[in-house]
């Protein structure tokens, strides 16, 4: 198969990304004042002044942070892989980097590998591991990008050659395998500049994926909008980079964190629509993980866990027709998975078509009675008897092994 080494991933459907740099000791405020957007953002958009923030350094010292304690809980919340900011658009190196001493062993008290901690863990655990890199944005490098800013006098080629490319390399060949370099903000890069990111990866990494935000479409798939979610099915391979709140690096005044039956009822609609959830933490200042994403992540965890068939090595199916809340369809050959979100007080489905084996619950492998016939206006329609056991539950998931390989969904305006 001409893309077999990204079956991996279009199989992973979740994954935890982290982002965690010099901002998050800021945690959203600087001298009194609350940056307005993400965090991670801060030094950008309340305009800090680089020999300023470049201080943040000589206070990073996350004596918290604990990669092997990240991978394992990454682990039991059903994640199948960690993207990681090696380097955010401030331009601080999470890692050793011989380049440029900007970096969190020669620059900062806490002096410790990040990335090499958590690549050993990672490798240990048998968990993949991505590295963000922002390869045209770098507020530290005179000739670094910086959106909102005059670029008119840099010279990005010089960058290019004295820290994007050199660092690529330094992360392609000194921390294993690297199963994803997932780049962001493409700004102004060329084609021609782009392709030489994407040849470093390819040359030193061939199977490792790159995401699409390397710009000029030299990526390996898709990356939505942050936190936006397709409206129809996507046959290639996609992602959907999203937040537990509204930013990505840990801010003490963003407490807005979502409710964990609205991350599962996203988990769902992103498989069924064929695309991955990659759902970030930004960690404390001292490195450890904030309660409230523990929290919803648990939560979200004890869904998937019980329900890890219905998500994980699904298949892309067609849209179903109708606007449904109370549930949400997911896929694989022979299989429809009725993920139920609400449980309505009668549990039918129209306009489906196909011939029905068995219906089970998925979490308890309990035989579901079903009927099969056709509803009064003609439709597919299916009925089932749902057990006691899943009475009175928020929320589950009802097999159907059908004869055929895919599901038959009914066109619903065709014959108006
Ligand atoms: O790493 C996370 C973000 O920091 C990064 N992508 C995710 C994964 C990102 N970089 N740029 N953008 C997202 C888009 C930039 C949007 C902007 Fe703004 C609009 C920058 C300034 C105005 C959004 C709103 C970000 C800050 C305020």
């Amino acid at each position: 198969m001409k893309d077999e080494y990204m079956k991996w991933f279009r199989d992973a459907k979740y994954g935890l990304f982290i982002h965690f740099g010099l901002y998050t000791i800021t945690e959203g405020e600087y001298n009194g004042v609350t940056t307005p957007f993400n965090a991670e953002w801060i030094m950008n958009h309340i305009n800090i002044p680089l020999e300023e923030y470049v201080k943040l350094a000589g206070k990073f010292n996350p004596v918290k942070f604990d990669a092997e304690d990240i991978v394992l809980r990454a682990k039991a919340w059903g994640m199948r892989y960690i993207v990681f900011t090696a380097k955010h658009h401030e331009g601080f190196a999470l890692y050793h980097s011989k380049c440029s001493p900007f970096n969190v062993v020669d620059a900062t008290p806490f002096k410790r590998d990040i990335l090499k901690e958590l690549q050993l863990a990672c490798e240990k655990h048998k968990m993949p591991l991505g590295l963000y890199y922002s390869q045209a944005q770098d507020w530290h490098d005179p000739d670094g990008l910086a959106y909102h800013r005059d670029n008119a006098g840099k010279d990005f080629r010089a960058y290019l050659e004295r820290k994007c490319k050199p660092q690529l390399r330094e992360l392609l060949t000194e921390y294993g395998d690297i199963a994803i370099l997932w780049f962001d903000t493409q700004l102004t890069m060329t084609k021609e500049e782009s392709r030489e990111c994407r040849d470093i990866v390819k040359e030193l990494q061939p199977n490792c994926i790159i995401n699409g935000r390397l710009g000029n479409f030299l990526g390996d798939y898709k990356t939505t909008s942050d936190n936006l979610i397709p409206l129809l099915p996507y046959e290639g391979a996609w992602e959907i980079p999203a937040t537990l709140n509204n930013t990505w690096s840990y801010k003490k005044a963003d407490q807005n964190w979502k409710d964990p039956n609205e991350i599962i009822r996203k988990l769902i609609k992103i498989v069924g629509r064929g695309g991955n959830y990659l759902l970030n933490i930004g960690p404390y200042p001292d490195g450890s993980i904030p309660e409230p994403s523990v929290d919803i992540l648990d939560a979200v965890a004890e869904y998937v866990n019980a329900n890890a068939e219905a998500i994980f090595e699904t298949k892309l199916m067609p849209a179903f027709p109708y606007d449904t809340e109370w549930f949400m369809l997911t896929a694989k050959d022979y299989k429809l998975y009725i993920n139920v979100l609400q449980v309505p007080p009668r549990m039918h489905i129209v306009t489906i078509r196909n011939k029905i084996k068995r219906a089970y619950i998925v979490h308890t492998k309990e035989e579901v009675p079903f009927v099969q016939q056709l509803s009064c206006e003609n439709e597919g329609y299916w009925e089932f008897e749902l057990p006691d056991s899943v009475k009175g539950k928020k929320h589950f998931t009802l097999c159907v092994e059908t004869e055929e390989k895919c599901p038959i969904f009914e066109p619903i305006f065709s014959n108006a």
